[in-house]
């Protein structure tokens, strides 16, 4: 605090010694030493005729500007910790408060406070006990504020004078308040409404936090004065329905009629299974003034707070597509996070979110927050449930201002939603609203709350909601009269009851799963690049200025790619992945890639941003390419995989022709981003009929690297695909990579792509593709043995595997073996593995081969699957690790000799393994 340095040595001496470097040389002291001084001189006048001190002689009175400076530390301290005597509580609570707001801290008495003139402390009012007043009422109201954590002055400056000049805490007219009275009324009437007809049914209703509704209309409106064309909202369950009705504009008789059981009728081929209604997303048009406002609820799961990325990644998409010519409009789209304030401070995803915030790969101008703050978490109480003193601290470590807000003030409530739009036009920020109220009910309303928290329910249950508060708050202002008050509630009421009973018995079924965001672009049809095309842009992707100098082993690598799309060959990962983005960005697709370290690559493979060697200049050559129609955006994300991850997928489903993929250091640490996998990617289609082309890149593969290096955990990607949900691959060369990202944006239907993705085999020169391979042909969903060929009648053992351990296995193959790579493994390719095995007359034996251990890569999903593909007329062996409850060895010495046996099981001819067509202990049907 700035008021430190004067109120921790408030020591006359000490002042007295300060003040004489302050004279022979002002900028020899601290800002605040200076500040204090100044205020002191300003008093010249008042010291000659009330002390024995006389300022302007250069002999100040050391007891005087004791007083001064205490005074001037005590409006210090009500702007910064005002906040923790503001009655913001609605359950009457009593604020914390603390010491440096009273005024014997700062040694004086209110009579020394009404001696010192205002305009010593930079006031108009006639003395410092009024600015003292002044302060109190902006700084303690029903308003706390919170900003001296903010690391920018002019922030820090613009939030004070905001406050201190009146704007956020003027009144709304009489209009403003009386709309607000209806609204707070359809919000509670909606809640009684339902709870009363629909009792038992689960709404997580807003009572408490009704002024939630207000608030959002504020934000709307005000943003559009911003020029917002876009609002996007994620939220938990809390209030859902109510804000899904009065923000979102969705019919009362569509609620009502998913209370009643009537839901979406399945439409797609693949079957809608659907969400709880409080789940569902939800888009509308709004009329503000003479504009017109797309206001979107994102869908969002059971899990809390982990909508927060993705809507970041669905505002930063929209905020592209709008931008058209230039890079982005911050401006545009405006994204609105509802927190729970056991939630907030309790799910890590929050935080990474927010460290995303600032950050140029996923910044989106500021996002509006807002904790409903019911003081309550299920049943758990705020000591239990964080270790700060607000729900909202963990905010204040990235810079965002936060203002805690009275629920039942209305007034309070639409300023500070308003200030926060403003601070986000200003400063493309981030801001905090800590909207403290209460829940009327238990967690869900057929929770007995009193069973857990008594004492907080019998002061909930005398308390008068917060439409009643406002009601008598008006009608004491004379705006409205009693009777009115309850008039109105009387007609909204029975606009319910109207909407109720005329609503037909397919109202429900009209409304879609709630699909919120709706892409806009669509994908065209598109023809392959022919080989000439292809060297043009792998020459200009081996030009960079002349003024860049890139290091120069890399310059020396990359130029191989010259002659490797010659007659030489020796296209590798790296190469094939930047032939495919270079031909998708000259069709017209946009790309997006992020993840850690993806500029670079983990393994060094794709070096698509140079650094110069001196002065680390970049230069990205796939942003550079003469006739590219589509961007380019490549980041290297912060170490996150959860909200990176969701803001990937965010941005893939609010984008049609974008390619958008999110690589992992290495696949083991895709397990950290598990909900957005599991609730998102995988199912967002059958819940919300939403859908992502996200693609996945996932290192994957066993090289001795140990337990969290080496597996993607490919068996949890098949054991979630089902209805087409997915793509799940594991390409084995480069040109099938080239191949399935390609396909990923010509698909008419739209499905994320999961890649295992190699490590050591990016470089290996017997998996490098040639140009050929990329110009012929497409993606292969399985690749049959081209070495047996012309004897395919000889095969007697016909071995399946997927990936890598296919190169392990060719290099120690033996006669009358053919090896089959499954290319796709989901959707399981039945119709080519089929054709493959009718191929081969002669084999008596298939063997699905693994590196993985048996519980887990493909064998469980592919043992059936293989069986009925080979016509049941065969047993499918099993060679890999056996079960293991780790991935992989610890020990290199004792992967290698685990990965020889497993190769060597598959090679070793029948009769030395003594007829493997009977079942045995590795075999499985
Ligand atoms: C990740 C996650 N963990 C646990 C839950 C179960 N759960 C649902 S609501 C809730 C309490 C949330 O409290 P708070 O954030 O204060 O929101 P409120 O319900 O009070 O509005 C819990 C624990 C969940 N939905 N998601």
């Amino acid at each position: 605090m700035s008021s430190d340095p004067i109120t921790s040595v408030f020591n006359d001496g000490y002042i007295a010694e300060v003040y004489e470097s302050y004279r022979r040389d002002p900028a020899s002291v601290d800002e605040s030493w200076r500040q204090f001084f100044r205020f002191a001189e300003s008093l010249g006048g008042v010291v000659q005729a009330g002390t024995p001190a006389a300022a302007h002689a250069g002999a100040l009175d050391a007891a005087l500007l004791r007083k001064v400076a205490g005074a001037a530390s005590l409006t210090d301290s009500i702007r910064a910790y005002g906040h923790l005597a503001a009655e913001i509580d609605p359950l009457g609570n009593t604020p914390a408060g603390t010491p440096e707001l009273t005024i014997e801290f700062h040694g004086l008495t209110e009579e020394d406070l009404k001696l010192i003139p205002g305009a010593a402390l930079g006031s108009d009012e006639p003395t410092a006990a009024d600015v003292v007043a002044r302060l109190r009422s902006l700084y303690s109201s029903n308003i706390g504020f919170e900003f001296d954590h903010l690391g920018e002055a002019d922030e820090r400056g613009w939030l004070r004078e905001q406050i201190e000049s009146g704007r956020v805490q003027r009144e709304l007219t009489a209009d403003e308040k009386k709309a607000v009275l209806r609204r707070l009324t359809e919000v509670d009437g909606l809640e009684r409404f339902i709870g009363r007809v629909y009792q038992g049914f689960k709404r997580f209703s807003i009572e408490g936090t009704d002024m939630m509704v207000p608030m959002l209309d504020a934000a709307i409106e005000c943003a559009a004065g911003f020029g917002a064309r876009e609002v996007g909202i994620a939220m938990a369950h809390r209030g859902r329905i109510n804000v899904l009705a009065h923000i979102l504009q969705k019919p009362y008789k569509r609620i009502f009629g998913e209370f009643e059981g009537r839901h979406a009728s399945t439409t797609a081929a693949e079957s809608e299974t659907g969400d709880v209604k409080y789940h569902l997303g939800f888009t509308t048009i709004r009329k503000v003034g003479d504009k017109e406002v797309t206001v979107s609820l994102v869908p969002n799961p059971s899990h809390l707070e982990f909508a927060n990325p993705v809507l970041q990644g669905v505002a930063r998409a929209r905020q592209t597509l709008i931008a058209a010519d230039k890079d982005r409009d911050e401006a545009s789209v405006v994204p609105v996070c509802i927190h729970g304030d056991a939630a907030f401070p309790g799910e890590g995803v929050v935080a990474e979110t927010f460290n995303m915030s600032r950050l140029r790969g996923y910044r989106v101008g500021g996002t509006l927050h807002i904790i409903a703050n019911n003081q309550v978490g299920f049943t758990t109480d705020r000591t239990d449930a964080r270790s700060t003193h607000y729900a909202s601290d963990l905010a204040k470590g990235f810079e965002v201002p936060i203002v805690h807000v009275n629920a039942e003030d209305a007034n309070a409530c639409i300023r500070v939603m308003q200030l926060g739009v403003e601070y986000r036009a200003k400063f493309a920020k981030d801001f905090l609203v800590d909207l403290v109220g209460y829940r009327r009910h238990g967690h869900n309303e057929t929770d007995e709350p009193a069973f857990t928290q008594p004492a907080m329910y019998t002061q909930i249950r005398s308390h008068p909601t917060p439409r009643e508060v406002w009601g008598q708050r008006l009608s004491d202002e004379g705006l409205v009269t009693a009777d009115e008050v309850k008039a109105l509630d009387a007609e909204i009421a029975s606009e319910f009851e109207r909407i109720q009973s005329s609503a037909s018995p397919t109202d429900g079924e009209k409304n879609g799963p709630g699909q919120a965001v709706k892409p806009t672009d669509s994908a065209e049809a598109r023809e392959k690049p022919r080989a000439d095309q292809l060297v043009a842009l792998n020459e200009q992707l081996l030009v960079w200025p002349q003024t860049l100098n890139p290091n120069s082993r890399l310059a020396k690598t990359l130029k191989r790619r010259r002659d490797a799309v010659g007659e030489a060959g020796g296209i590798d990962w790296g190469h094939a992945e930047a032939l495919a983005f270079a031909s998708l960005l000259v069709e017209g697709t946009s790309i997006r890639i992020s993840g850690q370290d993806v500029e670079r690559g983990t393994f060094s493979h794709r070096q698509a941003v140079l650094h110069d060697a001196e002065t680390g200049e970049t230069y990205a050559p796939l942003q550079h390419l003469p006739d590219a129609r589509g961007r380019f955006e490549i980041y290297n994300s912060p170490l996150s995989e959860t909200a990176v991850l969701g803001f990937e997928y965010g941005f893939s489903t609010a984008t049609r022709n974008a390619l958008v993929l999110w690589e992992a250091q290495f696949g083991d640490f895709v397990n950290v981003a598990q909900p957005i996998i599991d609730q998102f990617i995988v199912s967002d289609r059958a819940k919300w009929g939403q859908d992502s082309s996200i693609v996945l890149l996932l290192p994957h593969g066993y090289e001795g690297q140990g337990p969290e290096h080496s597996s993607a955990r490919l068996e949890r990607f098949l054991q979630s695909a089902a209805e087409n949900n997915m793509y799940v691959a594991y390409p084995s060369t480069p040109a099938q990579y080239f191949h399935v990202l390609r396909r990923q944006v010509s698909e008419k239907k739209r499905r994320p792509l999961v890649l295992m993705q190699p490590k050591s085999l990016l470089r290996l020169p017997e998996a490098a593709s040639r140009l050929g391979d990329l110009v012929d042909g497409g993606f292969m969903t399985v690749i049959d043995d081209a070495a047996v060929e012309s004897s395919r009648d000889q095969v007697k053992r016909l071995v399946f595997c997927t990936g890598k351990i296919y190169y392990d296995i060719i290099a120690k193959r033996t006669p009358h073996i053919a090896v089959v790579r499954v290319e796709q493994l989901y959707p399981w390719p039945s119709d080519e593995v089929e054709r493959i095995v009718d191929l081969y007359p002669s084999v008596e034996e298939v063997v699905w081969a693994q590196e993985e251990p048996k519980n887990m890569g493909a064998w469980t999903y592919i043992a059936p699957r293989l069986r009925v593909s080979t016509g049941n007329a065969m047993i499918v062996r099993y060679v890999g690790r056996p079960e293991r409850a780790s991935p992989a060895e610890g020990y290199s010495s004792a992967h290698k000799i685990e990965q020889e046996r497993i190769v060597s099981d598959v090679v070793t001819p029948m009769e030395t393994a003594g007829g493997t067509r009977r079942r045995s202990a590795v075999t499985t049907q």
